[in-house]
């Protein structure tokens, strides 16, 4: 028998993860209920890519949640994307590039660049690292990740600039989903997994963004997360 380990970074605020990667992963697997064991790893360093999500396999070791997410589908015949037409599979692509390379970048901003957030991220982020290595990793880290915001680009503009993109990004998946249940009507499907996992890691944190009252203005995405949280995470 297939037997799935996921390895996922801490969670926080009732979130299972405070990376939206790792949390759309395990918004699949709730899904699609493909049974597994969960370790929470403090740092992401021992995925294959050095980056978290990760998996075993069998004994197989795989990163990279949606390599992960695509060898799952098959392995274990679940598609929740399977009542989505050709056109609709077009638009998901669209979408979760949206989420995951750029929109993704606007909330690592906020972590980690904006002052007041710097406390918070050393409590949580780091949280499960153990002192004194916390205090001694905490510099390191924020260096390694303002230069990964520099070369994807979004550390090279201002803050008012980044507030700028986020605005035209929430504002185009709250004109996506409209007055639909999910974003492609009434069933849910993977997309939703991945709009969830990010949007609820900005506005279901304790770490202060602009996003949040861009989130609530459009008036549909809190109902969303709401739904798709009563539907997979019911635990209060
Ligand atoms: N494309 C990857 C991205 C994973 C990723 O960036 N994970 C973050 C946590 S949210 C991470 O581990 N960052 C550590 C680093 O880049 O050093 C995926 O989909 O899994």
């Amino acid at each position: 028998m297939t037997h799935l380990t996921v390895y996922h970074l801490p969670g926080r605020w009732g979130l299972p993860s405070v990376s939206p990667f790792c949390l759309k992963l395990d918004a699949f697997l709730r899904i699609t209920g493909i049974g597994h064991d969960a370790i929470t790893a403090a740092t992401p360093f021992g995925g294959p890519k050095g980056k978290a999500p990760w998996i075993t396999l069998d004994g197989e070791t795989l990163g990279d949640s949606s390599l992960i997410i695509e060898r799952l589908k098959t392995v274990y015949s679940v598609d929740p994307d399977q009542h989505l037409s050709r056109n609709a599979r077009g638009t998901a692509v669209t979408i979760e590039r949206l989420i995951e390379e750029n929109l993704y970048w606007a909330m690592v901003f906020d972590r980690w660049c904006r002052p007041e957030n710097w406390e918070i991220l050393k409590n949580s982020i780091l949280g499960d690292i153990p002192q004194p290595a916390r205090a001694l990793l905490a510099p390191f880290a924020k260096y390694s990740v303002k230069k990964q915001l520099r070369g994807h680009g979004m550390g090279l503009h201002s803050e008012a600039e980044i507030t700028a993109i986020a605005t035209r990004d929430i504002q185009a998946l709250s004109d996506l989903l409209g007055e639909q249940s999910y974003f492609f009507g009434d069933l849910p499907s993977l997309t939703d997994a991945t709009v969830y996992s990010l949007l609820a890691n900005i506005y279901q944190v304790d770490f202060s963004s602009p996003m949040k009252p861009l989130i609530e203005g459009t008036q549909n995405l809190v109902p969303f997360l709401a739904r798709f949280k009563a539907a997979y995470y019911p635990e209060p």
